[in-house]
C-alpha cells in the first residue's frame, strides 16, 4: 500500500452533483414474447392519478422516471382514513429494464444481491423517507405489504436525488449537421458515462459499482472528449498505484466501498492498461509531474508480463491471465500477445517523453522479440490470419488486437481488417468493450465509413431498442445473452459501452 498515492487521491475526491427527478408516467410490465427480453412496459396514466388515489394493502403500481438515473430515492405519503396506528410496508423493485420488473426465478451465478429490491418498513409518515441506499434505475415498481392494516395511503410526492461528479455544463454542442442517429449515440454515450461517473469511474452504477482497470481506460479517452474531468482520471489512477500487489503489479480492479482495497483477481491486460491510461492521460494533459511520479509503477506492469516471454517470443498464460472479452470458447493467446506489444509501445513513447534511455532500450528489446514471435508462430500466411492457442483458434479479437497494435504496417493492417470483415470467423466480440477496439481499429485503417455504419449497427441497435444507456452485453444475434446466466443481473448502464462519443466527437466532428 503506498500511502502517499492513496492521501492524492483522496484529496481528489470528487464534489457529487445533485439534481432531482420525478416519474413521469405510471406504467405496466408485462410478458410479451415479440418483446426485447419477453417483457413490455406498456404506458400508463399520468403520474397525477396515483397522487390521487388511496391505496391498501395489496396494490401494486409502477412508475417510469423517463430516463435512467443513479440516486437516492424519497417518497412523501400521507395515511388517510384513519390515524397512522402501525408501519407501512412497502416491496420496492428498481429496474434499469423493463425485465427487472415482473417478479422472476433468479438462476444468475452473480450474487442474487446486487438485484435492487428492498422491503421498507415505514413507522412515522409524517415525513418524507429517504431511503439510504442508491440505486440506479428507470422504473420503480411499488408494493403495499402487509394485511389488516386500518388506514390506506396517499403518495403525495416520489423523487429521486441523482448523483454524479460528472459537471454537464463543460459539454460541447455537436455541429448541427451531425447525422441524426450518431446525435442520439452520442448522447446515449454521454448519459452512460455521466452515471457510471461516481466517486471513482465505477463500471455500472448497478452492478459491480466498482473501479476496474479495462473501464477506466475507456471511461477516460471518453471524458477527455465530453465533461474532461480530468481530476477524477488522476485520482483513479492514484488508487490503482497505491494499491498494488506485493510484486508491483496493479490490480484489475479497486473497491472504494466498505474499505478501499485492490482486488485479488489479476488480469495481465487490465495491468498493462495502466501504462496506457497514463498514455492518453499525458497526451491529453502533458502532466510530466504525474508521469514522473506514476513512472515506476507503470513500467513494472510491462516489466512484470517481459518476465513471462518464453522462447519462442510468446507471451505464456495467455489464457488465464487475461480477459479480453466475455466471449465462450475464446482463446486469448494470441489477443494478450497483441495487448502486449500495444501496451509496450506507449510504455516506450513514456520512456522518450522521460528520456530514460535505459528503459526505452529494454522495451524496444521486447517490442521486437514479441513482434517477431507474433508474426513467425502466430501469422498463418496461407490464410492471411493470426492464430491463437493449440487449436489455432481464429477470432476477430486476434486479428483486432495484432491490428491495434501494428504488427503489420498500415496497409496490410486494412487488408487484414477487410479479410476479416469479408470472413465468416465466428468467434466475435460480445460485449461493447471488444466492439471499441474493433471500431479503433477500423478508425487507425482510416476506414471511417465503415467504422460510421458499425457503431450505427451495433450502438445504434441498441438505440433502436429503447436503450436510455448503453448496455454491459450486447449481442445483436442473441438478446437473451449474458455472461452471468441472467438478463436481469446484466448491467445496463455500463462504462465501458460510452466510447461512441469519444468515436463521434475525435474523428467525426
Ligand atoms: C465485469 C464487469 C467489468 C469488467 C470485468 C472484467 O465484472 O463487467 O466491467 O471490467 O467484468
Amino acid at each position: 500500500m503506498h500511502d502517499k498515492f492513496l492521501s492524492k487521491a483522496s484529496e481528489l475526491m470528487p464534489e457529487l452533483n445533485e439534481t432531482i427527478h420525478r416519474p413521469v408516467e405510471l406504467v405496466e410490465a408485462l410478458p410479451d414474447k415479440n418483446a426485447l427480453h419477453g417483457v413490455k412496459m406498456i404506458n400508463g396514466k399520468y403520474v397525477e392519478n396515483l397522487y390521487s388515489q388511496e391505496l391498501q394493502n395489496g396494490d401494486i403500481f409502477t412508475v417510469d422516471f423517463g430516463t435512467h438515473i443513479v440516486g437516492y430515492l424519497t417518497l412523501k405519503i400521507k395515511p388517510v382514513g384513519h390515524q397512522q396506528d402501525s408501519p407501512l410496508r412497502l416491496r420496492l423493485v428498481f429496474g434499469e429494464m423493463p425485465c427487472e420488473i415482473p417478479d422472476f426465478e433468479y438462476a444468475g451465478t452473480l450474487s442474487s444481491t446486487w438485484i435492487q429490491e428492498e422491503i421498507v418498513n415505514i413507522d412515522v409518515l409524517a415525513e418524507p423517507f429517504t431511503l439510504p441506499r442508491r440505486y440506479a434505475f428507470r422504473y420503480l415498481k411499488v408494493e403495499i405489504l402487509g394485511r389488516c392494516t386500518a388506514y390506506r395511503v396517499k403518495f403525495e410526492d416520489i423523487y429521486c436525488t441523482a448523483v454524479t461528479s460528472s459537471d454537464c455544463s463543460s459539454i460541447e454542442k455537436l455541429n448541427d449537421d451531425m447525422d441524426t442517429m450518431l446525435a442520439k449515440i452520442d448522447e446515449v454515450s454521454i448519459r452512460t458515462l455521466k452515471n457510471c461517473s461516481q466517486e471513482v469511474y465505477e463500471d455500472g452504477p448497478k452492478r459491480d459499482r466498482r473501479l476496474w482497470l479495462g473501464d477506466l481506460r475507456l471511461q477516460a479517452i471518453a471524458d477527455y472528449v465530453t465533461f474532461k474531468n480530468y481530476n477524477l482520471v488522476k485520482r483513479c489512477l492514484y488508487l490503482f498505484a497505491g494499491l498494488p500487489h506485493p510484486d508491483g503489479q496493479i490490480s484489475s480492479c479497486i473497491f472504494h466501498e466498505p474499505t478501499l482495497s485492490n482486488d485479488s483477481w489479476i488480469l495481465n491486460d487490465y495491468s498493462l492498461f495502466f501504462i496506457s491510461v497514463l498514455y492518453d492521460y499525458f497526451n491529453e494533459t502533458n502532466d510530466l509531474n504525474l508521469l514522473k511520479e506514476l513512472w515506476d509503477t507503470a513500467f513494472r506492469q510491462a516489466e512484470i508480463v517481459s518476465e513471462q516471454i518464453d522462447e519462442y517470443g510468446l507471451v505464456k498464460h495467455g489464457q488465464t491471465k487475461y480477459f479480453v472479452d466475455w466471449c465462450e470458447g475464446l482463446d486469448k493467446n494470441t489477443s494478450a500477445q497483441a495487448i502486449a506489444i500495444y501496451t509496450f509501445k506507449q510504455c516506450h513513447a513514456l520512456a522518450t517523453a522521460l528520456n530514460d534511455e535505459k528503459r526505452m532500450s529494454f522495451l524496444e528489446e521486447n517490442i521486437n522479440v514479441l513482434t517477431k514471435g507474433a508474426v513467425k508462430h502466430l501469422y498463418n500466411n496461407e490464410i492471411g490470419f493470426f492464430e491463437s492457442g493449440e487449436r489455432n483458434q481464429l477470432s476477430w479479437h486476434s486479428q483486432i488486437w495484432m491490428i491495434l497494435a501494428g504488427v503489420f504496417e498500415k496497409d496490410a493492417n486494412a487488408n487484414l481488417l477487410k479479410r476479416l470483415i469479408n470472413s465468416d470467423i465466428e468467434i466475435r466480440p460480445r460485449t461493447p468493450y471488444m466492439y471499441h477496439h474493433f471500431i479503433q481499429a477500423l478508425f487507425d485503417c482510416d476506414m471511417k465509413e465503415d467504422a460510421i455504419k458499425y457503431i450505427k449497427a451495433y450502438w445504434g441497435k441498441m438505440v433502436e431498442l429503447c436503450a436510455d444507456c448503453f448496455w454491459e452485453v450486447f449481442d445483436p444475434d442473441n438478446l437473451l445473452l449474458s455472461p452471468y446466466n441472467s438478463i436481469q443481473i446484466n448491467s445496463y448502464c455500463h462504462a465501458w459501452s460510452c466510447t461512441p462519443s469519444y468515436f463521434i466527437r475525435k474523428y467525426l466532428s
